[in-house]
Parts: structure tokens; C-alpha cells; sequence
């Protein structure tokens, strides 16, 4: 089987010649790779919550929680663990295996530690896989985050190191490597992707892949986000990248990541049901659920049931990957 186990020296000629393959050659391919590695059905469902609105230090082009534009997000304060704790519990019952909460920050104060270590712990305890996305972060968070039973940390490259500097002032490309080796030396896995239809060049797209393949180990997920335009941001106003373009991104993912969860991310509010299945077919193997992401919608339990009988993805990625173990365990018998 090519392109089966993970490798780590991919060069961008490569992963630009599969990315421009024929969509159904690159799709053949990418479903091959899915086939190899993951059982039928396969699907990982990821819920998030917004613990801390707006008011970010950052100037992220496309964000609604940057205080330096315009946009008709309010900041807030932290939530408190308890409604924390009920939103873990609602999807939870609404079917989802992971639970991420993120944070309007820059980067994660000293002080802040321990309300958020409550946090994961209590979701943790409600049994599911714990996501924090909080910013930077300095010596020994990622240490104190991993103790309380934090699963993933959640750090975008979004694009390119050369299309970054035009995205984000505020921040460098190595910033961001900084804090993912932090959470990978800590322990903790990671969810690292980026956003397409920002105004980048294919060329970017394949920079973006490129760099989340040197990282080592791979991501065990890479979230690929169409980008939400928000009004007021410097982004708002951009025109929408096809879907044809994130099936390529997204089966480029499947073949360079091939034991990664690859998240079809943000964008999917704005989607038909065909496209979704499109991308699905393409080899994305997780979602977000519920009706919000963080601060836009999401297409919520209805239209996400209707989407997962058309395609027949109806098992858990955690119940499935178990299955999928007890009958290796059986079969080697
Ligand atoms: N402040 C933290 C950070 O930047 O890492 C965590 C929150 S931030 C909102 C998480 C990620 O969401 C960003 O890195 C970006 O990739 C994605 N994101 C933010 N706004 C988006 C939008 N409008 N459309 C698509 N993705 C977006
Ligand atoms: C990721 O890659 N996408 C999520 C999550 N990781 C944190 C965030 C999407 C945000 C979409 C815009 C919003 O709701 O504010
Ligand atoms: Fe702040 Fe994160 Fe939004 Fe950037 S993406 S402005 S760091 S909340």
C-alpha cells in the first residue's frame, strides 16, 4: 500500500504533485490511504466552546476576537466551571467524543492555570477527550495542563510562513512552533491545521502542509478550516475558496497524514449536504458538532444527522477505533 505509514521528509514537489494530481486520481488515493488505516465509518466528533470572548491583544486578519477591529464581538470574562461543565454534558448526550475549549488570549497567564486545569479535569471526568486552544504558552503550563488530563492542545499554523506575516502582525511562525513543541515535550497531543480561502495562493496551501508534515510526530489531528468571513475583520470581506480546493487540501491531508484525524473545521454552516459529502469522501474522518463553533454557527445535530446517514458515517471515533482494536485482538488470536 503506498503512502501508508508516516513520514516526516515529504519535500513540497512532492506534496505538490499529489495536490494537483486529477481530483479523481488524488481522491482514489486519499480514500486508499483512509482504507489502510481506519476502519469503516471512522468518524471523530469534536465539540467546542468559546470559555473566553473576545477582547484578544492579537491581530489575526480573520478573527472576531481581536480587539483591534471592529466586529460585533463583545468581550467576556472567563466562564465559570459549572457552565462549563454543562455545555461538557450536553455533547456529551449529543454524541461527541471530544470536548475543546477555547480562549480569546494571546497567550495563557500563570493565574489563569488552575481555573483552566479545573476545567479540563471536570470535563475529563464527564468522559470525554479533553482540547484546550488558549495561545502561547510559557515553561510548565503545558506541564500543569497535561496533570489535570488535558488529551490535546490546539495550535493553528493557518497557512504558509510566508503568507503568515501578511495574516498576523502580532505574532511569528516560530512563536507558534515554540508553543507546539512546549505541549508535544509536555506530553500532550496535538491539533494543528490552518485555514484556507484567505486570500493565499495555492503555492501557500501546500507551504501550510508542508511545514505541519515536518512536524514530528505528526499532529494526531490537523483541523483544515474554510475561513468564516467576518464582518469588520481586515478578511471580511473575501471571496470564498471552492470546494474543489479544500477536497484537494483535505485529500492531500488524508495521504500526508495518514494516521492523523483530519477535520473538516469551520466553513461547513455555509456548506449543501453534497459538498460536505464531497469533503468527507475526500477523507476528512472528524468534525466539529453542535450548533455553535466559537463565535459563528454550525450546522448542528439535524442537519449533521441528516449528513451522516447519506454518507453512513454513524459510529463515534472513539467507539469505532475500539471496536476496530477488539477485533484485531480477536483475529490475531
Ligand atoms: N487564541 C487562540 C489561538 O489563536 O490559538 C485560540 C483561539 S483561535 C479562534 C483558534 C483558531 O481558530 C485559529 O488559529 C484559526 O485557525 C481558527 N479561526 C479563527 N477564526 C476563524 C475564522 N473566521 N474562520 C476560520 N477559522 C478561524
Ligand atoms: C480550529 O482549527 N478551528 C476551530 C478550533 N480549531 C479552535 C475554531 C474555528 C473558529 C471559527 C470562527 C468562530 O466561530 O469564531
Ligand atoms: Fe486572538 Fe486567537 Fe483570534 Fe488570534 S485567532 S485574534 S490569537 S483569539
Amino acid at each position: 500500500m503506498p503512502f501508508d505509514s508516516p513520514r516526516h521528509d515529504w519535500t513540497k514537489d512532492e506534496i505538490q504533485s499529489i495536490y494537483e494530481q486529477s481530483l479523481d486520481t488524488l481522491v482514489g488515493q486519499a480514500l486508499e490511504v483512509k482504507r489502510a488505516n481506519w476502519p469503516d465509518g471512522a468518524l471523530q466528533k469534536s465539540q467546542l466552546l468559546s470559555i473566553k470572548t473576545g477582547g484578544c491583544p492579537e491581530d489575526c486578519g480573520y478573527c472576531s476576537q481581536s480587539a483591534h477591529f471592529d466586529t460585533d464581538v463583545d468581550a467576556e470574562k472567563l466562564m465559570p466551571l459549572d457552565e462549563v461543565v454543562a455545555a461538557a454534558k450536553r455533547a456529551k448526550a449529543g454524541g461527541a467524543d471530544r470536548f475543546c475549549m477555547g480562549a480569546g488570549w494571546r497567550s495563557l497567564k500563570d493565574r489563569d492555570v488552575p481555573k483552566v486545569a479545573a476545567m479540563i479535569s471536570a470535563v475529563k471526568a464527564e468522559g470525554l477527550e479533553t482540547c484546550v486552544t488558549l495561545g502561547m504558552l510559557e515553561d510548565g503550563q503545558a506541564e500543569a495542563l497535561k496533570a489535570a488530563g488535558l488529551d490535546y492542545y490546539n495550535h493553528n499554523l493557518d497557512t504558509s510562513a510566508e503568507y503568515y506575516t501578511t495574516v498576523v502582525t502580532t505574532r511569528t511562525y516560530d512563536d507558534r512552533l515554540d508553543t507546539l513543541a512546549k505541549a508535544r515535550e509536555a506530553g500532550v497531543k496535538l491539533c494543528v491545521g490552518g485555514i484556507l480561502g484567505m486570500g493565499e495562493r495555492r503555492a501557500d496551501r501546500i507551504g501550510l502542509i508542508h511545514e505541519l508534515s515536518k512536524l514530528t510526530p505528526h499532529p494526531e489531528s490537523v483541523p483544515i478550516n474554510m475561513l468564516v468571513p467576518i464582518k469588520g475583520t481586515p478578511l471580511g470581506e473575501s471571496p470564498a475558496v471552492s470546494v474543489t480546493e479544500m477536497a484537494r487540501a483535505i485529500a492531500t491531508c488524508r495521504i500526508v497524514f495518514p494516521k492523523s484525524w483530519v477535520r473538516l473545521s469551520a466553513g461547513r454552516e455555509g456548506m449543501s449536504e453534497g459538498e460536505q459529502a464531497l469533503l468527507l469522501l475526500a477523507g476528512a474522518n472528524s468534525i466539529f458538532v453542535g450548533d455553535r463553533l466559537l463565535t459563528t454557527d454550525n450546522p448542528g445535530e439535524d442537519r449533521d444527522q441528516s449528513l451522516l446517514d447519506a454518507v453512513g458515517f454513524e459510529a463515534s471515533g472513539h467507539d469505532v477505533m475500539e471496536r476496530s482494536h477488539k477485533k484485531s485482538l480477536i483475529d490475531a488470536r
